[in-house]
């Protein structure tokens, strides 16, 4: 289990109540597992959300429960998955690493880190996913 490219977007707002953090959360091993729970010293409260569109209004809502299955991964990205961070404890500044620490069904803990940055760093998970073409 591994977030690969995880980063926070940098809010244009002073003292912003939320931030939003992203990447790819990869399941390497052979078993499914679920991530039941985040936390960061950074922040008050730490979910996970997704973006939904209903009568083509686009809202949020909490996923308790974000399943991985097998060797696979979840993409957390701008207008889909993300992380929410509620409350931020204190100013974050571009380029700072934040810890996260998620917590899986099992009762497993990973400690991860996220990159804050006003855009998603190179070869992160963006709006536009990229398409990996195998020949
Ligand atoms: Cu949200």
């Amino acid at each position: 289990m591994a977030v690969d490219g995880g980063w926070i977007r940098l809010s244009p707002v002073p003292q912003p109540r939320m931030l939003a953090g992203f990447g790819r959360i990869a399941n390497h091993c052979g078993d499914a597992v679920a991530v039941v729970g985040a936390s960061s010293p950074a922040f008050a409260e730490v979910t996970v959300h997704e973006t939904v569109v209903v009568d083509g209004v686009s809202r949020m809502r909490e996923l308790e429960r974000l399943a991985l299955p097998a060797h696979g991964e979840a993409v957390l990205q701008p207008g889909g998955l993300h992380l929410m961070l509620m409350q931020p404890v204190r100013a974050l500044a571009e380029g700072e690493r934040v810890p996260l620490l998620l917590e899986l069904a099992d009762g497993a803990q990973v400690q991860v880190e996220l990159e804050v940055a006003r855009n998603a760093p190179e070869g992160a998970a963006n709006e536009a996913p990229a398409h990996h073409h195998h020949h």
